[in-house]
Order: structure tokens, then sequence, then C-alpha cells
């Protein structure tokens, strides 16, 4: 009976075989095995980990699993790391593997071997063997390797099965061996990168008149805040007419920690403007953190002028020839020092100047060495903008002895700032600060008059004004073009006139447009909503039926003016001339009479596009010659200009 039993269900099992065969036929019948390195955390292959999630000394697991399998009785399994990096901690058979709730005979691991484990469990002697998925170990590693934003930044290694078919393999419950696909792992530890250096020249700008041409000056090119740099290279880029390369030395960034490669080129016409100096420079180990001189360059002075010594095509590495994120910011050379002395913004502009609204302006200094007093008069439009507030703050910390002159109704600011030691700065230090209401719509000046700079030896240093300009709100339409679609028309004829019409100012409009025949007014439309800079075209039907006849007409059109406009030239255009004529006097000659009937007899009959057609002797708009332009001819018949 048993036999029998065994002999149905040998039966019932072959035929679902069957039936799951035909079921996935064609495409494939049995998905295959796999035998795979899972990071459990997310189902990966990958164990990726950065600083900020594990430390040395942490441990993460690696399940080892099988898919598909079929008939699984046993395994062996030998995996692989690089030891540096990683250490064995543990390896186990969880109680959830693929053959739970069966005592398992286990060889191993064997850990004899830095960076490798070797693990085998099977079922013992009689046992049937698994089908499907599941796990089979759990192996636990250790970091051992350090990473860190001064580098490495970044260690990895393979995570993978060794000597399949040798020393890792799968067996079925008759010990035969399961063909599989092992799937290996990827294990990466990664910190941060570092902070950004700064690469600069030092001094950032040199300006200084004494530096005539035959003079020398010495640049270096800095780092700073810079993270275990192992090797750089960088180009300098500057005027070969103002300058020229004479040397180029190493500086003593990398060669305190230990031997470098020091390395450059000057190529003095490296095109038709700029001469470029190439340098590189590497550390035989180690890597250096902090500031310091990367090289010195000695240029020679060749000319008056300014240029820029830039920088460009720089490379910053670790020891490990990662690549290191920086910033920079360029050189600068003149020696036609001209100190400055301006109003900041220079502009000041906008429709929401209305008045009653305030705004500031600076006046600053720049590009100076050793003022010691420093006068000015700033001058503006009374009537439009007026001073109500004059500030004048220290400078480098030193607070001015002022004079100062203030006449409103005039419009002006008169100052003598004096510093009891001399100031000496290149970028832009505010000197005074005023505060304008506006007054009036309309344009002002500020500007700086009357100036004098002088310096600690009582000498005038020479200089350049910088002024500005207050342009508040601006109302100003105009009109750019006029056209009409005839230059002749018989009296009772419509007449389109086009006017193209501008927004010139900051507000948008709203505005009127007429249109005149000599000083009649021929008919208006109004522009609704022109913003700043639009331009429009309004199209207005002049009705020429009331309109005196025997006359060339001037046309003119005039926009606006809009409230406040101050510029209306441009409100007015006056272009081309139409001529109207009597209503059948198709001739022209200023009387109805035969004339006109034979020559309409003549084109009858006559379209657009027959010899012939002329839209003047169209006498209705139809766009035919015919009978009734005659009979108009007729009823207009005997009329004349005299
Ligand atoms: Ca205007
Ligand atoms: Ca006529
Ligand atoms: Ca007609």
């Amino acid at each position: 009976m048993k036999k029998v039993s065994n002999i149905l269900s040998l039966a019932i099992i072959a035929l679902l075989c069957m039936e799951m065969l035909l079921a996935a036929a064609p495409a494939h019948a049995v998905d295959p095995t796999t035998m795979e390195i899972l990071n459990p955390l997310d189902g990966t292959h990958d164990f990726n980990f950065t600083t900020a999630q594990k430390n040395v000394g942490d441990k993460f697991s690696i399940n080892i699993n099988v898919t598909n399998v079929v008939d699984l009785a046993g395994w062996q399994m030998a995996i692989a790391w690089d030891p540096t990096l990683l250490q064995y901690s543990s390896m186990i058979i969880p109680t959830n593997n693929i053959f739970a709730g069966e005592s398992l005979l286990k060889a191993g691991p064997d850990v004899s071997v830095p960076g490798l484990v070797v693990y085998g469990a099977i079922l013992p002697p009689g046992g049937h063997g698994v089908n499907g998925s599941g796990i089979l170990a759990q192996l636990n590693l250790t970091i051992i390797k350090a990473v860190s934003s001064e580098g490495p930044r970044l260690v990895q290694c393979n995570i993978s099965f060794q000597n399949i078919g040798g020393d890792t393999f799968l067996l079925d419950s008759v010990g035969g061996v399961l063909v599989f696909t092992p799937i290996d792992g990827y294990y990466a530890y990664s910190a941060p990168p570092p902070p950004p250096a700064h690469l600069y020249m030092d001094p950032p700008k040199v300006v200084d008149p004494a530096l005539t041409p035959g003079n020398v000056f010495n640049v270096s090119l800095n780092v700073a805040n810079a993270t275990k740099v192992g090797s750089w290279s960088a180009s300098i880029f500057y005027n070969s007419s103002l300058l020229n390369a004479t040397n180029v030395e190493e500086g003593e960034f990398l060669k305190s920690v230990n031997t470098t490669n020091f390395e450059f080129v000057t190529i003095e016409g490296f095109n038709s403007t700029h001469g470029m100096i190439q340098m590189n420079c590497s550390l035989s180990s180690g890597g250096r953190s902090g500031n310091g001189i990367l090289s010195i360059i000695s240029f020679e002075v060749l000319d008056f002028g300014e240029s820029a010594i830039a920088i460009s095509d720089i490379s910053l590495e670790d020891p490990f020839g990662e690549p290191l994120s920086f910033s920079m910011s360029d050189g600068y050379f003149n020696n036609i020092l001209l100190a400055k002395l301006s109003i900041d913004p220079y502009l000041i502009t906008g429709p929401s100047y209305l008045p009653g609204t305030t705004f500031t302006v600076n006046v600053t200094l720049s590009d100076i060495e050793n003022l010691k007093t420093c006068i000015f008069n700033l001058t503006c439009a009374p009537l439009v903008i007026q001073e109500i507030n004059i500030a004048t703050p220290s400078v480098l910390g030193q607070t001015p002895i002022k004079r100062l002159q203030v006449d409103d109704a005039a419009g002006y600011v008169w100052a003598n700032l004096t510093y009891r030691t001399g100031i000496t700065t290149l970028t832009h230090v505010t000197i005074m600060t005023i505060e304008f209401q506006v007054l009036a719509m309309g344009v002002s000046p500020i500007d700086l008059t009357d100036t004098q700079l002088i310096d600690t030896s009582n000498n005038p240093i020479v200089h350049e004004v910088h002024n500005g300009i207050f342009i508040g709100l601006i109302r100003d339409v105009a009109i750019t073009d006029l056209l009409t679609d005839l230059p002749i028309a018989y009296q009772g004829w419509s007449v389109y006139v086009n006017v193209w019409v501008q927004n010139k100012g900051n507000v948008t409009e709203t505005f009127d447009v007429s249109f005149y025949y000599d000083s009649n007014l021929g008919g208006s439309s109004t522009v609704i909503g022109l913003v700043p800079d639009e331009e429009r075209t309004v199209t207005t039907i002049w009705n020429t039926s009331t309109v005196q006849p025997c006359h060339n007409y001037s046309i003119s059109a005039t926009a606006g003016p809009v409230p406040f406009e101050m510029n209306l030239a441009d409100n007015n255009f006056t272009d081309g001339n139409v001529k109207i004529r009597l209503m059948g006097d198709v001739n022209g000659d200023g009387k109805v009479d035969m004339r006109d009937i034979a020559q309409l007899v003549e084109v009858f009959r006559t379209y657009p596009g027959k010899p012939g057609w002329d839209p003047l002797n169209d006498l209705d708009r139809n766009g035919l010659n015919d009978m009734r332009d005659i009979v108009i001819c007729i009823l207009n018949f005997g009329k004349s200009c005299l």
C-alpha cells in the first residue's frame, strides 16, 4: 500500500513538473541558480559606507544567499576580501537559513588565511534536498582601514567567491554538484572631500607707479586652507607687452615636507597679447595642509599700463591622486596708479523714485596711497533732489577731521576730510554717505567737482573722478513712424493712417494718438497699457467724406503728452501727403468730364491682375471696373476744383 502511494506521489509530482514546464516554456524552462553576496540592509551587492555611518572597528554583515536552487543538500564557500581594509569577525548560519529546522553538519569556518574564510554545511545523511531561495550563511567583517578628508578619502575592494567548483560549490542530495552563477559583492568606505583650498596671487594687487620700465618685482602664487596637497599645477597669464617673466622659483609649501619635483616653462609669446608660465610640482610622498607659497615669479616691467596676472588651468591633488577642490582669485599689476574718487552707485534709476522717496549714495576712494586730505564739491540739481543726511564714516579705523559746507538751495555739499595718518587702499572705501530725497520727477547729475587729494607729504595725488546720476520716474512717449495706405484718395474714400508709438519711459502709459491733415484733426485713438520700451502700431481710419477735395494734405500725428513728460520733441511726427481728388476725377485734372468717362470706358471690365487695372479707376472700390464706376463719374459730371 505504501509502495502504491509512493508511486502515486511520484506520478503526481511528475505531472506537476510537466505542467510547470509547459507553463514556463518556451521563454526559459528554469530560472538560473545564483549564489550571491548580499547587503542585508538594502538587498544590493554593494557595501558602501561613509565616515558618517561607520568608524574603524565597526562591523557590517554580509549575507550569502542562493536563489532558485533545486535539491540543495549542502554547500561550501570560500569568500575573500582585502585584509588590509577588512578583518574577519564571525561567520554564522542563521536559524532562518534555507535549511531552517534541520540540524546541519558544519565544517569551519577556516580563517587561517587573512582575507579569506572557508565554511561549509550539509544535511546529515538521509536528508532531503531543499528547493527555492534563501540565506546560507552570514559573514561579519570589521572595518580596519581608516579614511578621512585628508586622505585616503576612499578605500574599496571586492568581496568575492573564490575558486568556484573547487572551494565554493553547492551539492544536491545525492552528492552531485549544482551549477550556479556566483554574484560577488563590493566594499567601499569613503570620507567627505575636504573644504576647497584657495589659490591667489600675493600681493593680490601690485599697484606702484614707481615700477617704471626696467624694474623688477616679485609676486607669489599662494595657497590657503589646503588639505593634504600632494601635487599641484597651474598656469599664469599676463600682458606680455607690459610684463616679462624673468624668473620662476618653487615656493616652500611642498618642499617643507619632502623632496619635490618642480617644473616650469615660460612662453613669452603665448599669443599676440599674453605670455604664460606653466608650472607643476609634486611631492615624493606625503601631503601638506594649511597655507603657503607654491611659487615665486619675478616680472620685469616693460611698459606703463595695467595687466591681470591671471591664474588658470589649476589642478590640486592629494597624495593619492584624488583631485582637491579649490577657488582662486587673480592678481593684478598697475604702474599707472590712478586714485579714484567715485559716486557709488553711479546710477540710481527707476519709476519707484517718486517725489518724497529717498536713496543713498556713497563717495568712495580706491587705489590710493598715503592720502591725508580729500576735498570735493558734490553737486546736484537742487530742484530734483536734496540731501537730507550726511555721514562721514571712519576709514580703515580713522575718523576724519571734517569741514562741510552744505547749500541745499544751490545743490552742493562741499567737504574737506583729513585723516591723521595716511590712508592706503586698493579697494573702494566709503568716505561719505549721503541720503537724498527726491523732490520732483526728473534727472539730476551727482557730480564731484573741484576735487583735491593730498598725500601725507602734502603732494597732490593724481586721480580720476567717477560721477553719478539720478534718473527718477521717466514719462516719455514718442511717435517713431507714420504711414498712410494711399497717396491719392477720392473724397469719401477711407484712408488708413498707421502711427507707430513707443514708450521711452520707465512706467506703463495710456495716452491718446491723434492725426492731422494739414492742421485739421483727422481722428484719434487711445493707446492703452504701453509698457516701457514697447512699440505698437495704431491704425486710425480717416473718413474723407467731408474733407475739402482738390488739395494735397500733409499728414502728421501727435502722441500724448503724458503728465510730467519732459522730452516732447518726439511726440510729433509728420510724414507724407495724401491728395484728395474730386470723386470721379480719375485723370486727376481737377474736373469731372468726358475725359474721365472715356478713361473709365477704356478700362471697362478690368480687375486686379488684368492689364490696365488701376485701383484709382475703381471709384466704388469693389475690385472691378464696370458701369457702377462710370455711373459714379456721371453723377459727379461737371464738378470742378475751380
Ligand atoms: Ca516724448
Ligand atoms: Ca478729370
Ligand atoms: Ca468699381
